[in-house]
């Protein structure tokens, strides 16, 4: 790994962009923040203000294309990534793109194939559950063979509140998309076939905005997932999942109590192996408390790799895959019926 410290610059520092801000500055080694760039130029101003050393810059573009800059951090909106990951991809910049990748799979597939053509991966996607130690543990466990075949996948998913400007697409592209990764990460396989229902409204959200919604995935090996996505519901936010085997189960996210996990020992007697500790606890406010560790985690693994000049995570594919599966879920919520995933054929890594 080389010696010097990554020099990164930030597109986009609202909400997430700003957690991300703290976290390189504060909580990530061989990393230093060198620029930011926002279409609001009052809260890039307002981080450059923070940290002295930080330059704002106005164009996102020339964030982008300044030399300093050697890694971009995009936590910008999702309508605006194709745009910034083809400048990066064009600059040749390893490049972290918080989810959505972009808004369909066809902008989706450009940034693939002009990734594809600079003969080397350069987009990790922020799907920040991978690196969460729960959801990793829980994956291991699966991979281990010990809880037999996956059968389900059952995720719930709770925000207290969004701004108004959150809509049904936004539920879907943005808070969804996390369980289309999840699923397809805990099963190693893509999904087939999508149904989203919306069924009473919460008079929380805006008109028409349909929260709760209920979606069915139908895994490529027949597996099946149950997501309740529910983002004005007051309390708190609330992630969590269970997973169903045929020789046991496995929950993430019971708060304090860490990884539960019920399982059939290899004589038919049932077995219990809580983790220690007890389920209750509080219900943290927001993502960027429920998965501060897996950030922490998921940007110092992509500094370390863009380091040592390799790509860690999940990939554009991830990120092209979870788009596709987006849309089809729309296409299902405004019909009420199952729709079908088609993916473009998937050509080797570069
Ligand atoms: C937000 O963008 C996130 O990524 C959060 O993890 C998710 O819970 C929330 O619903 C999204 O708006």
């Amino acid at each position: 790994m080389r010696s010097e410290a990554l020099a990164v610059g930030v597109l986009g520092v609202g909400l997430m962009g700003d957690d991300h801000v703290e976290r390189l500055v504060r909580r990530t080694a061989g990393a230093r923040l060198v620029a930011v760039s926002d279409a609001d130029p009052a809260r890039a101003a307002a981080v450059a203000a923070r940290h002295p050393q930080v330059r704002g810059i106005a164009d996102p573009l020339d964030l982008v294309a300044d030399p300093e800059v050697e890694a971009v951090l995009i936590a910008s909106p999702g309508l605006v990534h194709e745009e910034q990951l083809l400048a990066c991809i064009a600059h040749r910049k390893p490049t972290l793109c918080e989810k959505p990748l972009t808004m369909d799979a066809e902008s989706a597939v450009r940034v693939m194939q002009a990734e594809r053509a600079g003969g080397r991966p350069l987009v990790q996607v922020g799907f920040m559950r991978r690196f969460d130690p729960e959801y990793a543990a829980a994956k291991q466990l699966l991979d281990s063979g010990r809880l037999g075949r996956t059968l389900l996948l059952h995720n719930t998913h709770r925000n207290q509140q969004v701004p108004d400007t959150f809509g049904s697409e936004m539920i879907v592209r943005d808070s969804l998309v996390h369980e289309v990764d999840v699923a397809r990460f805990l099963f190693g396989e893509e999904i087939a076939e999508v149904t989203v229902l919306g069924g009473l409204a919460t008079r929380a959200a805006g008109d028409g905005v349909r929260d709760p919604l209920v979606a069915l995935f139908r895994m490529a090996g027949g597996g099946l997932v149950t997501s309740e996505v529910f983002v004005n519901s007051q309390v708190g936010y609330e992630v969590r999942c269970e997973v169903v085997g045929e020789r046991g189960t496995v929950v993430v996210g019971r708060n304090s109590a860490g990884l539960w996990t019920t399982t059939f020992d290899s004589l038919g007697a049932a077995g219990e192996h809580p983790p220690g500790g007890r389920w209750g606890g509080s219900v943290p406010p927001d993502f960027r408390v429920r998965f501060a560790r897996a950030y922490d985690l998921e940007v110092q693994a992509w500094v370390d790799a863009c380091r040592r000049g390799e790509l860690v995570g999940p990939t554009s594919w991830d990120g092209y895959a979870a788009t596709a599966v987006s849309s089809a879920a729309l296409e299902s919520l405004r019909s009420g019926l199952p729709v079908s995933v088609r993916l473009v054929h998937r050509e080797s890594p570069s």
